[in-house]
């Protein structure tokens, strides 16, 4: 941030194409979420919207959504299960506040959505994080997350979580129903 409160990062877009770039933060723990639209110039083909999926796999990590039915506007539970090299994943680390983040884009028009695992002591961080219920006790390689998906529709899931000092995204897609 500069002297004027302009805020500045620099980002390499990785190919031609379109992107939406959000900035994410809090004024006095109320969260706001701007959005501008990035253009990388040169020659790209639009892809569709990627088919539903419930597992993704980043080198020999793994991480699985646990069948969850998704209704809009009811609060759905999301728990995700971590495993490396084959078996449960230990150690996730903390990352800006909290064992991981779930950005939701939604298909079409890219609303955006960001939550943190369920029992977060932090819950203002950046992003309307909604209705958490702190279920306790989840074992450590699962990631328990309670989302409120606002329209029925399709989004993409990014899951951010930390371990071994580095950031992992994980990314699925999910249909909710109305
Ligand atoms: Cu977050």
């Amino acid at each position: 941030m500069d002297g004027a409160g302009t805020w500045t990062v620099a980002l390499v877009l990785p190919a031609a194409g379109v992107y939406r770039a959000f900035a994410d933060f809090s004024v006095e723990d109320t969260p706001h979420t701007l959005a501008t639209d990035l253009f990388a110039s040169g020659s790209f083909e639009p892809r569709p919207f990627p088919a539903s999926t419930s597992v993704d796999r980043i080198s020999d990590y793994e991480v699985r959504l646990a069948g969850a039915s998704l209704t809009a506007g009811e609060p759905a539970a999301l728990r995700f299960l971590a495993n490396k090299g084959g078996s449960e994943l230990t150690g996730i680390e903390n990352y800006l506040g909290a064992k991981g983040h779930l950005v939701a884009l939604r298909e079409g028009d890219l609303a955006f959505l960001h939550v943190h695992p369920d029992g977060s002591a932090h819950d203002n961080g950046h992003g309307p994080a909604e209705g958490h219920s702190s279920e306790g006790g989840a074992p450590p390689n699962v990631i328990p997350y309670t989302a409120t998906f606002p329209t029925a529709g399709r989004y993409l899931l990014f899951l951010q979580f930390k371990h071994a000092g580095q950031v992992r995204t994980a990314q699925f897609t999910v249909s909710v129903t109305r």
